[in-house]
């Protein structure tokens, strides 16, 4: 069996006007879907992030992938690592902390591979009759949890003109409102996890959201809140000091500020006050290179995987192994996607051992007008996704669909994610993201 055809489709998706400390989310979220055909006429597919450099990035890999044999994973890897640049030489300095998530020039190599594997796991798993999750050594779980994973909002459902979609959740600036947007969420979805996207707010409005939390919700649900650097460690530590309780007992602080330096001082200090909270980081660490350096200084005690940037489903297994060795946590980390990048994630995080956290997912924010996957959204119930009884990611895409989301593509002016000219029409016209904030 060999590869004979590569599809590439960017389609753009509604998304709602969330906040992070990046600035707020455009009314329509980009991504690429990836169809590998096989010369026994079995389509693998895969979804990854979308507008003109991902894009390009993987037009320019697609002569490594025509001709090749989906079995051999290894070789396509080297394949394309051999065509990389330098990893210095490509970033000019620039590293995850000062960039939007799928922008980091570090691990744009990996990105790019991440979704050729998915899309060749797929493909073997149609091939041989097996789920995913069973193609790469075999699930350890059946069914994988997630967290609801909040947001402070403005008003909008996303996307625009006749192209809107509902406003399921309303404005959402304050604790109150984000203990109903968590109401909701966990009605429709089960969640047993809570996040919260921080950042955004003064600290103190952010103190008093995850307070009213976790008077809603108890004990028993875990809390975790992420900044995306957005703090001084001073007020880091402050935060920590603060929600000592309400982040204990399963939850996390995450990437409160920048850096590994940063992050080995608020641990420091949190611990010499008796304070156990653990950091983990999506931005600190964002590939292998990074995890030694942060274990060795105490800086991340939580790594967040995610299949589309550490290089596919096996990559997040060997660093399931490789946090397990360290003594590390594991969690994974997610952007803006539809039901094929969720069933990605499900399937990797089903088959690592040592992801013990309920994953992230944005899966909330979208809606069934702009899913592709075949037979409309996936369901998640009781907060976790079912591995299902058919071969690969089992899903198939939805041609209609997809070319809906090509059509909106098109019609949109943008080609990469800018949180920050969103907050300059919309919020502030000087607005600019600044890090530390607080
Ligand atoms: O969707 O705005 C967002 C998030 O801030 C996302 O881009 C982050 O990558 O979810 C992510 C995180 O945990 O940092
Ligand atoms: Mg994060």
């Amino acid at each position: 069996m060999r590869i004979s055809e590569v599809r590439l489709h960017p389609i753009a998706i509604a998304d709602p006007p969330l906040r992070s400390s990046y600035g707020r989310h455009a009314p329509f979220a980009l991504r690429t879907i990836v169809e590998l055909i096989s010369t026994d006429g079995i389509t693998g597919i895969a979804e990854t992030y979308g507008g003109d450099g991902p894009l390009a990035a993987l037009e320019a890999a697609t002569p490594h992938v025509l001709g090749r044999d989906p079995f051999r994973l290894a070789e396509l890897l080297a394949a394309l690592l051999g065509t990389a640049r330098h990893d210095a030489e490509v970033a000019g300095g620039a590293t995850q902390t000062y960039l939007v998530p799928g922008e980091n020039p570090l691990d744009q190599h990996m990105r790019t591979y991440a979704a050729l594997e998915i899309a060749c796991l797929d493909l073997i798993g149609k091939a041989v009759g097996k789920p995913l999750c069973d193609v790469i050594g075999g699930r350890v779980r059946d069914e994988v949890s997630y967290s609801a994973y909040l947001f402070y909002k403005h008003g909008g459902g996303g996307g625009v003109g006749d192209d809107v979609r509902e406003d399921e959740y309303g404005e959402v600036l304050d604790a109150q409102a984000a203990v109903r947007e968590c109401k909701q969420m966990i009605a429709q979805y089960g969640f047993r996890e809570i996040k919260l996207k921080g950042g955004v707010l003064d600290p103190d409005v952010e103190i008093a959201t995850i307070r009213a939390l976790r008077e809603e919700f108890g004990a028993a649900c875990p809390l975790r809140i992420d900044p995306n650097c957005a703090w001084s460690v001073e007020t880091s530590v402050a935060v920590g000091r603060a929600l000592r309780e309400e982040l204990s007992g399963g939850g996390y602080l995450e990437d409160p500020c920048a850096e590994l330096a940063g992050l080995a001082e608020v641990r420091r200090r949190l611990r010499a006050e008796g304070i156990d909270t653990p950091l983990a980081s999506n931005v600190a660490v964002t590939s292998f290179r990074d995890v030694p350096e942060a274990w060795r200084r105490d800086a991340v005690q939580i790594v967040l995987s995610d299949p589309h940037y550490w290089g596919g489903p096996r990559q997040v297994q060997a660093l399931g192994n490789l946090c397990g060795v360290l003594g590390m946590g594991m969690s994974m980390h997610s952007n803006s996607h539809l039901g094929v990048s969720l069933m990605a994630m499900t399937h990797a995080a089903a088959a690592c051992p040592q992801l013990t956290y309920a994953c992230d997912t944005h899966y909330p924010w979208q809606t069934a007008q702009d899913e592709v996957a075949l037979g409309g959204r996936i369901p998640i119930r009781g907060g976790v996704v079912r591995i299902p009884d058919l071969p690969g990611l089992g899903v198939e895409l939805d041609y209609d669909q997809l070319a809906r989301g090509r059509e909106r593509y098109a019609k949109i002016p943008y080609r990469k994610r800018d949180d920050e000219a969103e907050m300059r029409l919309h919020v502030d016209p000087n607005w600019k993201r600044v890090l530390p904030r607080w």
